[in-house]
Formats: C-alpha cells, sequence, structure tokens
C-alpha cells in the first residue's frame, strides 16, 4: 500500500492510534505547516480520522467511536467540519488541522463538475505518461499505443492505480455521460 502511493508522489505515513506508530514523526511534519493552509483527514466513516487526531493532540479530546460490528462499518461520529490549530505552538498555531465527517462508500453526487475526462488529471502520475498516448483525446482505458497503460504495463504506474482510474472513470461515466453546461 504504502509503496504504491509513494511511488505516485505522494508523501505516506503509516500510523496506529493503538501502537503509537508514526505519531510523532506526523505530528512533527504537521507543526511545519504553513502559515494560513489548512491540512485535512479524509477517510470512511471508522476509517480512524478522530482517533489519529487524539492521538496527535490528545487535549482535544475528539469523540470517537467503535465500528458497528453489525454492519462493519462507520457510526458517523464526527458530524461537522472542525477546525484546529496546528503548527508551531510559540506561533499559537497559525495553520488549521480539519477533522471530517467520514463518507459512507465513494460518492460522486456532491461532486459536480467532475466528468469521466476530468478523472485522469486526479491521478498525478499518469501526467508524465498522457503525452505519449497516440491518440490526443485517448481516454486510457484500452487504446492502443497509449503512454498510461504502457508505464502500467512496464511497472511505472502501480497496476491498482490503474484499476482505480477505471472504476472511477465508469462510475462518473454512468452517473453523468454528458458534459452538461452549466445555465448561468
Ligand atoms: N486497529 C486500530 N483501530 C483504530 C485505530 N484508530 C482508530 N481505531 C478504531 O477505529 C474506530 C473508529 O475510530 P474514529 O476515530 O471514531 O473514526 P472516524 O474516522 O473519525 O469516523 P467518523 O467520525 O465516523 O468519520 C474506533 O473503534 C477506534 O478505536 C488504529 O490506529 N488502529
Ligand atoms: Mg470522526
Ligand atoms: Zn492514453
Amino acid at each position: 500500500m504504502k509503496i504504491i502511493y509513494e511511488k505516485c508522489g505522494y508523501k505516506v505515513f503509516v500510523t496506529s492510534s493503538y501502537t503509537g506508530q508514526g505519531i510523532d514523526r506526523l505530528r512533527s511534519y504537521l507543526g511545519n505547516t504553513e502559515e494560513g493552509k489548512t491540512v485535512f483527514f479524509a477517510g470512511e466513516s471508522g476509517a480512524g480520522k478522530s482517533s489519529l487526531i487524539n492521538s496527535l493532540y490528545p487535549g482535544l479530546k475528539l469523540k470517537t467511536s467503535g465500528v458497528s460490528k453489525k454492519i462493519h462499518r462507520g457510526r458517523h461520529t464526527t458530524r461537522a467540519v472542525t477546525l484546529y490549530p496546528v503548527g508551531k505552538p510559540e506561533e499559537n498555531g497559525t495553520a488549521f488541522l480539519a477533522d471530517t465527517p467520514g463518507f459512507g462508500m465513494f460518492d460522486i453526487s456532491g461532486i459536480e463538475e467532475l466528468y469521466k475526462e476530468d478523472v485522469a488529471e486526479l491521478f498525478p502520475e499518469f501526467g508524465k505518461y498522457t503525452g505519449e498516448c497516440r491518440y490526443s483525446d485517448c481516454t486510457h482505458l484500452r487504446e492502443e499505443g497509449c503512454g498510461v497503460l504502457q508505464a502500467v504495463s512496464n511497472g511505472k504506474v502501480p497496476q491498482q492505480r490503474h484499476t482505480s482510474f477505471v472504476r472511477i472513470y465508469e462510475e462518473i461515466k454512468k452517473a453523468r455521460p454528458y458534459r452538461i453546461k452549466k445555465e448561468k
């Protein structure tokens, strides 16, 4: 998992609120957040976002709760986005950390401006290869001469990332087949 995202150029922290693994490292990273910036944790309900924030800043005492045994899903414990100051303590926290409510499953209904043609841009590691596609309107799904598929087959782009791309592409295509101009 870690290696997949590192290959895509993301900085990855492996943490556990139970064992304390990675907490100090993440805290010092957050402590250097640029002034005025906001960091947020996103993820499914029950992923452990609020627990992680409690481990980082025990003073905050955020509400957390167990994952339902019956439905194996989170209980939507956090109900609203709340900002907490982080950053250098002597500056009284000039950056912010947001605890956010978890989402259920991956849900595109709230992202109205996203169309299937935009999905590839959400995968920054594809960017280096889209210029090599034979067709300028390449969907990167299965075309001959696709630079992204080429990069997947020679291991430069993790296969899992392309699988996620296809899944999101298909989901958005199903929900919103055509680009609709917004009426002013
Ligand atoms: N094994 C393990 N369990 C954890 C860890 N962090 C949190 N949990 C458990 O995961 C459950 C959910 O934690 P929360 O912090 O409430 O999850 P959340 O992401 O804030 O959920 P919402 O507020 O509903 O979006 C709790 O039962 C925690 O005890 C962790 O690092 N390791
Ligand atoms: Mg929470
Ligand atoms: Zn392509």
